[in-house]
Formats: structure tokens, sequence, C-alpha cells
């Protein structure tokens, strides 16, 4: 297993390199460069990244994500050259040591929560927040203005502000849009992209979609066991891999999953994971909590021992933590809970080596 940290890079995250160095067991990132969906990312940038990681003492072989144009996942003529930038990109971060590529195929949202900072009231922190309940009041305009509103400044992945812009046009054109449609203009995109992954040994990661239902009658097709069967169906090849997200998987407690990542890890089919924990509260309702098992309805023990079991290799970040200690960090993205969460993983990690 390598441990790694999202990172924003050094304009956009608080968080200093050698901090996240200073975690116990950190070997390096799941990085970005800040371009938006559909661009061909420039090396030389790109290099300087690498290199200023590096100097921190720490690897860079996941990209988290190359974002996928819409044009793409809508299957219009103009995907061909957002295809084709892709492609380019692949190939650039290949030959810049990068091993695996996470991204989503989820039309329009990326991860939806209605409240950001929803006070625990065990311990008075707070995380990640989602009730139906307060969707079906807001519809998509109200909740992306929410969540702008409550991001306390910090661009939130996969909440671009391009890719919002033009929120009421991209959700008209998928109106009529089928899950079939969706996952043909998939397997377009995988047919085209995971033969220049083979070639230079990239691994395409796919996060599954969060929460794992379909959201405001949009088409969503990465939200269960079969659905991510029928995603490596699509185009079967070892570089056509799942980034196994236990907390966005997990938002459904239909799914199982340890059940999922010993699926898919017994496959070889698992690019990258990402380890946080739920807690339930009724049906379509659920916070973000501690990673500790008992903090919420996951166990990560038995998370953590399928990995060991299946997948031994992979690359784990904690994902998303609570706000805790005062910091004015990034929601989901703060030092401190998610330092904790690491810690924590890395101890389950020990206990199941030496037993
Ligand atoms: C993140 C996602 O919220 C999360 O679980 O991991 O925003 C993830 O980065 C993207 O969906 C990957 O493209
Ligand atoms: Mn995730």
């Amino acid at each position: 297993m390598k441990m790694t940290f999202r990172w924003y890079g050094s304009k956009a995250d608080p968080i200093p390199l050698s901090y996240i160095r200073q975690i116990p067991g950190m070997t390096g990132l799941m990085g970005l460069l800040d371009k938006p969906a559909g661009a061909d990312w420039p090396e030389e940038e790109f290099k300087a990244l690498v290199k200023e990681v590096h100097l921190a003492g720490l690897e860079l072989e996941v990209i988290e994500s190359v974002n996928v144009h819409e044009d793409i996942k809508l299957g219009l003529p103009s995907r061909e050259e957002y295809i084709a930038n892709y492609i380019s990109t692949v190939r650039m971060l290949a030959r810049n040591g990068v091993k695996v590529i996470i991204y989503n195929f989820m039309p329009v949202f990326d991860w939806l929560r209605t409240d950001l900072a929803r006070i625990i009231p065990e311990d008075g922190s707070n995380s990640l927040y989602f009730d139906e309940k307060d969707l079906g009041e807001m519809g998509p305009l109200e909740i992306v203005r929410r969540t702008a509103e409550d991001s306390r400044g910090f661009t939130l992945p996969g909440w671009e502000p391009e890719r919002l812009a033009l929120l009421e046009t991209t959700l008209k054109q998928y109106e009529g849009m089928t899950t079939d449609d969706l996952r043909a203009n998939f397997k377009y995109f995988l047919d085209a992209v995971i033969p220049v992954c083979e070639e230079t040994g990239i691994r395409m990661a796919c996060h599954p979609d969060d929460p794992a239902w379909p959201i405001f009658g949009l088409p969503r097709i990465a939200h269960s066991i079969e659905d991510y069967d029928r995603i490596i169906a699509l185009h079967d090849s070892p570089a056509n891999t799942v980034c196994l997200c236990t907390g966005s998987l997990g938002s459904n407690p239909d799914n199982d999953v340890v059940r999922a990542i010993r699926h898919f890890g017994e496959m070889d089919r698992i690019g990258a994971m990402h380890v946080r924990n739920v807690k339930y509260l009724g049906h379509h309702h659920f916070r973000e909590s501690a990673h500790l098992s008992s903090s919420g309805d996951l166990d990560m023990y038995e998370i953590m021992r399928a990995i060991h079991d299946t997948c031994p290799d992979t690359y784990v970040r904690p994902d998303h933590g609570r706000m805790i200690w005062d910091e004015k960090g990034r929601p989901g993205y703060g030092l401190y809970d998610r330092a904790l969460g690491a810690a924590y993983l890395n101890g389950l990690w020990e206990a199941l080596e030496k037993s």
C-alpha cells in the first residue's frame, strides 16, 4: 500500500508540502494541475509540479483528477477534440512518471452535499452532510449557489466555476439521455483512451458517483458493483480500473464496500483507493465521520484487510476529513483530520502486516 494525500497545488492549497511530508508513512500525493476539463495539459507546467513535489520528498504517481469534458459524456461531435486532448495529456503524464489517473463519468455534478459544515453534535467538529429531503426543496441551481457560498472562498474539486457557468444549458442537454446512452458515450471514450494507457503504462481509475444513486433525474452509471462490472466490460483491459471510494460507494448502505474491494481487488482492477467513513442518518441521509470504525458505519478494519488480501500494492488516501481544531480549510480537505485518518489507516495496516 502506498499512503498518499490529496493536494491542490501551492497556489490553491493552504497546506504546505512540508506538512504533508511530516505525516508518518506518507509517500506521495494524489495531485493535479488546475486546468479546465478538456484541456491539453502543458508539459512544462507539469514538470515544474513534479520537481516541486520531489523536492519535498514526496512522489507524484497518481493524478486526481483529469476531468472528462461534458461534451464527451454527452457524445457531441466536439468530443473528438477533447478526447484527443485527453490522450495527449495521458501521454504527457506517463512521460513524467504518473501511473494512475483518477477521473469520473458523472454528468454535470461531481460529488454533491446539502451542507458542507454540519456540526457533529457529539464533539462539535463539522463535516460534509447530505439529506435528500433538503435537496428536493433546493433544486440544482440553488444547491450550486449554496455550495459555492459555503466553500469559504476555496474552489472545490468538481465545482469548478467554468463548469457551473454553463449549468442551465448543460442540464438541458442531458434531458432524455438514458443510462444506456451514457454508457455508450463512456465506451466511446474508453475505446479511444485505454489502448493509449496500455501502451504507456497508465491505469485509468473511475471514481464512483457520490452519493451512490441518481440525482436530479440525471443518468448515473457508477454506483454499485454491478455498474462497475459493466464499466469494465465496456473495454476489458488491466488499464480500465476502479478508484474505489469507500465513502462514495458506502453512502448507500446497500453497497457492501468490503465485498466490492475483494471483488475488484481479486480481478486486479483497483487502480486507487479512497478510504473514509460515513454515518447513516436515514434514507438517503448521511454525514461524513472520522475515519475510526466506531465513529461511523463502515468497518475500516475489514476494508483495510480486504485491500491487504487482494490489492496490497495499491495507492490509498484518506478521503475527506472533518474540520477540527478550528482549522479554516477547504471543506473535506483540511490537514488535521486527514492526517489523523492516515495515521489510523497506517496503524491498521501495520497490525495486518504483523498478524
Ligand atoms: C472525491 C471526488 O469527493 C470525493 O470523494 O474523491 O471529488 C473525486 O476526486 C472525483 O470524483 C474524481 O474525479
Ligand atoms: Mn473519493
